[in-house]
């Protein structure tokens, strides 16, 4: 997934050049530099980098409600074991592969995406604000996009995040053609400034970034999940399958998740009832009691991403408990730094993403909100 300094960057360009973005955006190639602190190569010994200082010490700060972090209501206990993790099919993508070992622990996690209602409740205990409420901090800004790259004026920097516009149109595969940034988009106002989630209490928490989900995390006294969790939960018991209900077709059968029939991302057929969200837990349960680990929301895990994990975590046997790399590499925007998401969004279809697949990875910069990404959290006793 593009991080959102990326979209904006291409909207930007579009601004400069006084080209329309509709009916056709002009395409900007984005010229990425080689960083040198970024690479194929895995260093273990790495030191913590990337984030926020200023986000961490706030998250940091946040303490565990006595209440919540006490609740195992709404989360579901998965026996630790060995698995296979990495792609299944003919549609896996290169950073699935090799198949490695992997071993977890027991633990809990919750049985749905994280909802409103509940991060509602966050937000009202700990009067805590999404970084999409927040103004973009012009030195992370710049620090994303390639050298040389003008400031924005000012008033680019107003809280913004990425919303799904339709094109209506076959469009060339750049998700810049279907996400727009939006001012004053947010979790409560997840198309923008005149949407609500009003009535929709029991929908997934959206336009919420890897830090917000941190936070909400500390909060209820639980963890964001390590990838090799998810994938080990999201199997929920099936070994070696493709799915979360085994090997049957996304498109065949009865409608299995939230994801997108027709031809993404100009013709949604909407033949499983919702043309966005869907209530959190609308479709039958994987083995393990978990809803939703396909379609709805993409949701954030606790790993950085790194294209070449899965070889490197062979080499070096790293079998038990993997908590991700100690840095991040993503070929497709290699000077911004990605956090692991899983599962796929109601965006997925088999022509495009195919993000339904348990062995799935995709990846998001930690200060990118956008409208189909979530979070649910695990606990590990
Ligand atoms: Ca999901």
């Amino acid at each position: 997934m593009y991080s959102k300094f990326t979209v904006f960057y291409f909207l930007f360009f579009c601004l400069i050049f006084s080209c329309k973005p509709k009916p056709k955006r002009v395409e900007v190639k984005v010229n990425q530099p080689e960083d040198p602190t970024m690479c194929y190569e895995i260093d273990e010994n790495a030191p913590p980098r990337y984030l926020s200082p200023k986000l961490v010490a706030e998250i940091d700060a946040i303490k565990p409600d006595p209440t919540m972090s006490t609740n195992q209501s709404g989360m579901v206990f998965i026996k630790g074991g060995n698995f296979e993790m990495g792609g299944d099919n003919d549609q896996a993508r290169k950073d699935e592969y090799p198949k490695v070992p992997t071993q977890v622990n027991d633990f809990w996690m919750d049985k749905t995406e994280v909802t409103n209602d509940e991060f509602a409740a966050f937000v009202k205990a700990t009067g805590y604000k999404t970084v999409a409420e927040r103004q973009i901090d012009i030195g992370e800004l710049m620090s994303q996009l390639p050298a040389g790259t003008p400031p924005p004026p000012a008033e680019a920097l107003e809280p913004m995040s990425l919303v799904f516009e339709s094109p209506n149109q076959p469009v060339p595969e750049n998700p810049a053609y279907w996400w727009k940034m939006v001012k004053a988009a947010d979790w409560q106002h997840p198309q923008g400034p005149e949407s609500s989630i009003e009535g929709k209490g029991n929908y997934p928490v959206v336009h919420v970034s890897w830090y917000d989900a941190q936070a909400y995390a500390n909060w209820a006294g639980k963890r964001l999940p390590t990838e090799a969790e998810w994938e080990y939960a999201s199997r929920g018991g099936k070994e070696g399958r493709i799915y979360p209900w085994g090997d049957e077709s996304i498109e065949s059968g009865p409608i299995k998740a939230n994801f997108w029939q027709g031809n993404f991302p100009y013709l949604n057929e909407v033949s499983d009832g919702f043309e966005r969200l869907a209530p959190v837990a609308s479709f039958a349960p994987n083995g393990y009691g978990l809803y939703d680990m396909a379609g709805n929301v993409w949701e954030f895990c606790a790993d950085w991403y790194h294209a070449n994990y899965y070889p490197h975590r062979l080499k070096n046997k790293i079998v038990n408990n993997p908590f991700g790399p100690a840095n991040s590499f993503d070929p497709d925007e290699k000077t911004i730094p990605k956090k692991i998401v899983r599962g796929g969004s109601f965006l997925c279809n088999d022509s495009y993403c195919s993000g339904y697949r348990v062995a799935a990875r995709m990846k998001s910069s930690a200060d990118t909100g956008l409208e189909h990404t979530g979070f649910r959290c695990v606990r590990d006793k």
